[in-house]
């Protein structure tokens, strides 16, 4: 039987070749590819002739026990031991059990939320998925996310992470890139093929309409990484079939596109399961190339158990609905009898086994049920390190000292990433042209290139997957440094940082310790789509550090102590001042996660952040002390997340007075959260009178100069306001 499942991969692989030699430029480039693909069929055969009772038990044991755990959570469910959703997998259990079983413990997965099996399957605990579901403390997020919405990394299963349904395409391949380096480096040696580390990226058919799916999949095979995508098809999304949702095509064709091999797989079948994707993930190691399985099931009820599913006759015929609903196409009832036609597991055998997994299933849940709920003091932070403690270490014992040489901010960047390229051997940038030849479009990397050649690597126009790329190498402990070409253009995609990376520490207790870098502000005469600031997109999503470097001591300080920092930064640079230049220590030193007074004073605080912002505070402050007589102490924030209110507070309440100046628009700016939050504390009282707030007119960025510039803040302003202040109280 196995053997017959293989023939029908050969029949599958043999049609794709002729395709593949005919009209795939990248096979024609590389026909070794067409050599490691017969190879792996070869090594199929030989697993096969190796498979045993133990394979047959292993994956009839996953699919019962997800199939228990389905029919025991919806009675606890319908009996009200827990509320919201519950999206079970009943009848598509074989998916994952198949894929969990053929991948290696060292392997990553990625999966949807359909997919308890492929967890299961590779050790996680049944316990875990009753507690989950309970969110109790003792849940894995500790009651944080519910049901599947979560990763048992130390198992390298990165979870179902699903601000977007297709988020898995993206993080698997910095987290298998990122694994690979690491054990490479450990091993001192690039691994035998046989012994690289692949991963699986678990999408829903629907899943498979998603920019991300795309983005995912490209990015893999253009850095060839050893990637299987799986498109868990049951032949829905949420209530919208097929034809509407994807135009009814062969959802293995997502595979062309990317000139991968693919496979249509019986999902319900756990053994073809197991065998496509044992097949496609050896081709994956030894080629360095992704693959595509279109896993074929059947979602038998509602999206949601809360919901009705009558809906399901008036989208599929009556023939339809026998068939994919009925016996013969139950995943149970499939392993089951192959179990027993392979001589695997007889029929005493699997009720012996039947009673022992159940046992298992409903201990598991009485204990859940026994665990605590949690309480508000289990209530976490957003930031692993709110109190910027790593950073707080390393810039008191390597403060800025010595003599200074003068440095552009661009060269200050390149000092900070030439030394954190030497501390730190596993450190690796990737951006839009930030590898060789290019450098980079404002050349941040480019004379870096003769010695770091090989840490810099050029992607894909893709800011999702290379935001998702830097991400799931976080989260497996991958420290990437990611640039955005322009960060405007991160809006493009920004959901693996602003609901992935900036959720984990408060879900998961995971920080994402990459940095995310790239040019922010005006580049005069260009255009709004270049040019932004754009904070207040970031710092809404709560779980991450922003920092704005306003010199160029800062811009190299600041970033190595962002590359050390265990959250995820954001780095943002104004691009305007790539080439202005400002004394440096030539010493290494790491910059505290603070702000610092530029200027002392004693009658208005003149809080800002960013070079352009800082000169013309210190500017009006010049003007107002000469002409006015009038002392301003300027504060410079350097972080905006979390922001330094103490300063701040200590300021004002020195002076009595605020006023607030950024180059970001006023409207929802960050001025209104400072002034905001001065207003609300204690310092209230000590303010003299109001807080006034000096930023850009609430407009995109217009691209005359005459225009950009009645947009922006200007001395004027900034000395009008504060003389008014001072007049008025
Ligand atoms: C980007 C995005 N859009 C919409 C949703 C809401 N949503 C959750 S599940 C779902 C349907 C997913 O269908 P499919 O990928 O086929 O998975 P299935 O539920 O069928 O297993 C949708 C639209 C989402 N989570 N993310
Ligand atoms: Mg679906």
């Amino acid at each position: 039987m196995l053997e017959k499942i293989a023939h029908t991969f050969e029949c599958q692989m043999a049609e794709f070749v002729s395709v593949a030699k005919n009209r795939y430029r990248s096979w024609k480039d590389r026909p070794e590819y067409l050599t490691l693909l017969k190879e792996s069929l070869e090594r199929l055969h030989a697993h096969i002739a190796l498979c045993d009772e133990n394979l047959g038990r292993a994956l009839l044991t996953t699919v019962l026990e997800n199939r228990l755990f389905n029919e025991s959570v919806l009675a606890s469910y319908r009996a009200g031991e827990f509320k919201g959703a519950l999206l079970d997998n009943f009848g598509q259990e074989a998916v994952g059990s198949g894929i969990g079983h053929a991948m290696r413990a060292g392997d990553i997965l990625a999966r949807d939320h359909r997919n308890a099996s492929a967890a299961l399957a590779r050790g996680m605990p049944v316990y875990d998925l009753w507690t989950m579901h309970l969110m109790r403390a003792t849940s894995p997020t500790g009651g944080y996310d519910p049901n599947l919405h979560f990763g048992d990394l130390k198992r390298n299963d990165l979870g179902f992470l699903a601000s977007d349904m297709a988020m898995a395409a993206v993080l698997i391949n910095g987290a298998t890139w990122y694994r690979n380096r690491f054990e490479e480096h450990h091993e001192r040696t690039p691994l035998a093929p046989d012994k690289r580390i692949a991963g699986v990226a678990i999408i829903g058919d629907g899943a498979s309409t998603n920019g991300l799916a795309h983005a995912g999949m490209q990015f893999a095979k253009s850095w060839q990484l050893p990637v299987v995508f799986a498109i868990h098809n049951n032949q829905i999304s949420l209530r919208t079939p097929p034809r509407e949702e994807y135009g009814g095509i062969d959802l293995s064709n997502r595979a062309v596109a990317y000139e991968m091999p693919m496979l249509t797989l019986d999902g319900d079948n756990a053994f073809e399961m197991y065998l496509g994707t044992w097949f496609l993930l050896d081709f994956a190691r030894h080629a360095n190339h992704p693959a595509l399985i279109n896993a074929v099931t059947f979602r038998r009820s509602g999206h949601n158990r809360t919901e009705r599913t009558d809906y399901l006759k008036h989208l599929y015929d009556p023939a339809f609905l026998g068939i994919w609903m009925g016996r013969e196409s139950d995943p149970l009832f499939k392993t089951r009898m192959a179990c027993e036609e392979l001589g695997y597991v007889g029929a005493n055998a699997y009720a012996e086994l039947r009673d022992t997994v159940k046992r298992r299933v409903e201990d598991a849940h009485q204990k859940a049920l026994l665990d605590p709920e949690p309480t508000p003091e289990n209530y976490r932070s957003t930031l692993m390190e709110p109190a910027n403690t790593t950073v707080a270490a390393l810039a008191q014992a390597h403060p800025a000292h010595g003599p200074t040489r003068r440095m552009t901010f661009k060269e200050a960047l390149q000092s900070a990433l030439r030394e954190e390229f030497a501390h730190d051997p596993l450190l690796h940038m990737i951006g839009e042209d930030v590898g060789f030849p290019g450098g980079g479009v404002f050349e941040v990397t480019a004379p870096l290139l003769t010695e770091w050649r090989g840490r810099l690597h050029n992607t894909p126009l893709d800011e999702a997957a290379i935001g998702g790329f830097v991400v799931g190498a976080g989260l497996v402990g991958g420290r990437v440094i990611g640039e955005y070409q322009f960060w405007n253009f991160f809006l493009a995609g920004p959901s693996p940082l602003l609901t992935i990376a900036a959720t984990r520490p408060f879900m998961n207790r995971v920080g994402i310790p990459g940095v995310m870098r790239g040019p922010v502000g005006y580049a005069p005469q260009s255009n709004h789509y270049h040019e932004n600031w754009v904070e207040t997109w970031l710092l809404k999503a709560l779980g991450i550090k922003v920092v704005v470097p306003a010199t160029p001591e800062d811009a190299k300080g600041l970033l190595k102590s962002a590359v050390r920092d265990p959250d995820m930064v954001a780095f943002l640079e104004e691009m305007s001042f790539y080439g202005v230049a400002g004394t440096v220590p030539e010493g290494e030193y790491f910059t505290p996660f603070t702000a610092i007074v530029r200027r002392e004073g004693e009658d208005v605080t003149l809080v800002t952040y960013g070079p352009k912002m800082l000169q013309l505070a210190l500017s009006s402050a010049e003007t107002l002390a000469t002409q006015n007589d009038i002392s301003v102490e300027v504060i410079d924030l350097r972080i905006l997340n979390p922001w330094d209110k103490e300063t701040v507070l200590a300021s004002v309440r020195k002076t009595g007075r605020l006023v607030v100046l950024h180059e970001d628009s006023r409207f929802m700016g960050f001025g209104a959260e400072i002034s905001a939050s001065i207003a609300e504390d204690e310092a209230f009282y000590e303010l003299r009178g109001r807080i006034k707030r000096i930023a850009a007119l609430n407009s995109p960025i217009p691209a005359h100069l005459v225009l950009e510039n009645y947009r922006l803040p200007n001395e004027h302003m900034v000395v009008d306001a504060i003389k008014t202040l001072t007049q008025e109280a």
